[in-house]
């Protein structure tokens, strides 16, 4: 019996049995038989390991296929009517050159896609629309990246792009819970070294964006709330009023205190991460290295001691020339204890845009308007939504314990840790 002869009897009895899988490897077929056509209650087609250019069109009439693996033929285009293969759960497809691939984002079923070197220039956007994909292989492509919409694929464990040309990886990988098997070797741009690219996923990742890319930027609900004024002026006290909503006494703020107060804008839970800055005046000289332009700024006035015009002046000034157009609100406050006004239109006119609030964190007088005041104008702020830094969290912890070390140092010996700080900056 000849080799076609053999191979026309096994699909004749797969057939005949009504069987489920059918393995066509390493024949040298140049097309896929044609009997193949009649086998609709296929489930499993192994066609690996052939010399195979293109899929006829009627494999979409097999339309019980759940795996289908065209390893090792020289491909050159998969036929649009693949996408009637509903059922389908594996593909798996290597190629050697370039492959023409139709849109396959409506295979929804699938948990398995392998398209490794078949020239892909870029991940198929329509790979998106695979929620269900829990391991997918693309080694050997020419990608330059990986979209950020990798991110959304939650089920993925496995991800292969070996020896392809990546330039940068997206902080989105971090947010894949369950991947497992990241392989990323030959792809010299990322700068992973070997012993790294053998670890597993969250150290390979914490070494990339740590050490490689520690500017790689991550979508987060969060934005930095700054609150400044002179020493006793109550910022503190607010602070725990805004986010414990109780009034309760503290001892003088000795650096920066960062507290995290998650808040609901727009239906979204969204962290708002305050800075509280200690108001003693020998500290005041250093706020501006950490005023910064994706932030709002609360000023907090009193007007028991007769300074608050003169006060307003000088945080609003501080403000605007290092932090810029910023948003700012102005509180008018320990108001219930001492009541005061300020000359608005002037300030307005001399430092822009200010909103001005009575508040007072004992009597609770105006914390309300001052929270919805707060979701207001962080929705318009550019980091909301939006890019940050990745490393800004943890820099917040970094700058916050620098500053214990300062504000301890500078006790011992103030005009020394000046001098040295001036010269340091
Ligand atoms: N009547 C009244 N007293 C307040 C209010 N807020 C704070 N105080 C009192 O004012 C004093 C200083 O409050 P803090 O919150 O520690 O002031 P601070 O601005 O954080 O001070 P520093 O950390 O030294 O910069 C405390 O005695 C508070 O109890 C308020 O809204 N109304
Ligand atoms: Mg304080």
């Amino acid at each position: 019996m000849g080799e076609a002869d053999k191979i026309g009897q096994r699909i004749a009895e797969c057939r005949g049995k009504g069987g489920k899988s059918l393995n066509l490897a390493g024949l040298d077929l140049e097309e896929i038989p044609p009997a193949v056509r009649n086998l609709r209650q296929l489930r499993n087609l192994d066609l690996g390991g052939n010399l195979i250019e293109a899929l006829p069109a009627w494999i979409g009439e097999l339309d019980s296929l759940v795996e289908l693996y065209v390893i090792g033929n020289p491909l050159r285009t998969i036929p649009d009517s693949i996408t009637r293969l509903k059922r389908l759960r594996s593909l798996i497809v290597t190629a050697g050159s370039k492959v023409i691939v139709p849109d396959m984002g409506g295979l929804t079923h699938l948990r398995r896609l392998a398209l490794i070197r078949v020239g892909l220039p870029e991940v198929p956007p329509w790979i998106r629309r695979l929620r269900q994909l829990q391991l997918l292989w693309l080694d050997w492509n020419p990608l330059r990246n990986l979209p950020e919409w990798i991110g959304e694929l939650s089920q993925l464990t496995t991800l292969h792009v070996s020896n392809a040309r990546l330039r940068s990886l997206p902080i989105e990988l971090r947010g894949l819970e369950k991947l497992e098997d990241l392989r990323l070797n030959g792809n010299t741009q990322l700068g992973l070294p070997a012993e790294i690219l053998n670890e597993e996923v969250p150290q390979i990742l914490e070494y990339y964006f740590r050490i490689r890319d520690p500017t790689a930027r991550q979508r987060l609900n969060e934005f930095k709330l700054v609150v400044v004024g002179r020493g006793s002026v109550g910022k503190t006290t607010l602070v725990h009023r805004l986010v414990m909503n109780r009034f309760k006494r503290f001892r003088r703020t000795p650096g920066i205190q960062i507290t995290k107060w998650p808040i609901e804008i727009n239906g979204e839970r969204v962290h708002a991460h305050i800075w509280d800055f200690g108001g003693q005046e020998i500290l005041h000289g250093t706020h501006r290295f950490f005023m910064t332009e994706r932030a709002l700024y609360l000023i907090l006035l009193s007007g028991r001691e007769g300074t608050e015009d003169a006060d307003a002046e000088y945080w609003l000034s501080l403000v605007r020339s290092f932090a810029g157009d910023v948003p700012v609100i102005v509180l008018l406050h320990k108001w219930d204890d001492y009541p005061f006004e300020l000359n608005r239109a002037l300030l307005v006119q001399k430092y822009g845009q200010i909103r001005f609030l009575s508040t007072d964190s004992e009597t609770n007088h105006g914390i309300d308007a001052l929270r919805k005041e707060i979701s207001q104008q962080a929705v318009a702020l550019p980091g909301l939504k939006a890019a940050w830094p990745v490393a800004w969290q943890r820099g917040g912890r970094a700058v916050a314990a620098w500053w214990r070390r300062r504000t301890r140092r500078m006790r011992q010996s103030p005009s020394r840790t000046r001098a040295a700080t001036l010269s340091r900056w």
